[in-house]
């Protein structure tokens, strides 16, 4: 291991919109990659509850020789929560995501965790990465950016690759069917925000940022393509304002 690997990368305040802007897309670059332990947990309410019980759900959920798939693993945080939840030495756990800047500090925060198991990162795209022997994969909070049309194909691509009784742990930024709902999650999200320390601008700025690139959808679609895909059953297991974990779950071989 180089004596870089070893420097934990600096906690950085999230400061990307605190001041006016040109508006363009939000795009996962090395200044949000930088930033991003930050910005996700001062902007996705849950983040800090669902990251240990993403462990709790895999220890459950694991089967020994199986594959274990983080799409969309950015830092490692769901990765290496994964990981402490894998107590079998004969499991494949990989990362995977498309941004090399995310990448890059993933490796440096594995590299510190204590944990023995090998973590295979990828950066390939979700939508072509190979999957296969699956007993557990996440998406926390990926595939709000992955374009809908291409969303059932890959749910079906994971239902395909997961095992009699493994699951897929799906967190997404939902939108309600009642306008009146959208509103008030949407204001209850906007004050958890304010709470954390981002002023109106970096709200609005963010907000404009990345209304194109991340389009929440009900959880009525979402128990529907999950059903549809070759799950047998969806389980919401958190919700906190707009922000919810499903547990989609195929059902144990009964041979
Ligand atoms: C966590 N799971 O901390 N292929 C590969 N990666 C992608 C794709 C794609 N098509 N689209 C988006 N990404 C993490 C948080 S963040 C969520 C996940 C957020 C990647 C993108 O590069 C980013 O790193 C991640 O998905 C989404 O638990 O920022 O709200």
């Amino acid at each position: 291991m180089s004596s870089k690997q070893q420097t934990p990368p600096e906690q950085v305040t999230d400061r990307l919109f605190a001041t006016e802007r040109n508006p363009e897309d939000f795009r996962f670059d090395a200044s949000v990659a930088r930033v991003f332990p930050d910005m996700i947990r001062r902007s996705v309410p849950g983040y800090t509850t669902i990251i240990p019980m993403i462990e709790v759900i895999t220890e459950q959920y694991v089967q020994p020789g199986t594959h274990c798939y983080d799409l969309g693993c950015s830092l490692g945080a769901s990765t290496l929560a994964m990981r402490h939840g894998i107590h079998h030495d004969d499991c494949v756990l990989v990362g995977v995501d498309n941004s090399s800047a995310m990448l890059e500090r993933c490796s440096h925060y594995i590299a510190l965790d204590d944990h023995d198991l090998p973590v295979t990162l990828r950066c390939e795209d979700i939508l072509t990465t190979e999957l296969s022997n699956a007993s557990v994969t996440t998406l926390n909070f990926t595939l709000q950016f992955v374009p809908p049309e291409q969303r059932p194909g890959l749910m079906r691509r994971i239902a395909d690759a997961t095992l009699p009784g493994g699951v897929l742990i799906l967190s997404e930024k939902i939108r309600f069917e009642s306008e009146q709902e959208q509103e008030t999650q949407t204001r209850l999200h906007h004050e958890f925000k304010r709470a954390n320390g981002y002023s109106d601008l970096e709200i609005s700025q963010k907000r404009a940022a990345i209304e194109k690139v991340l389009l929440p959808e009900t959880l009525l679609e979402h128990r529907q393509r999950l059903l549809a895909a070759g799950f047998d059953q969806v389980v919401v297991w958190y919700q906190c304002f707009n922000f919810v974990s499903m547990l989609a779950i195929k059902s144990p071989s009964t041979n």
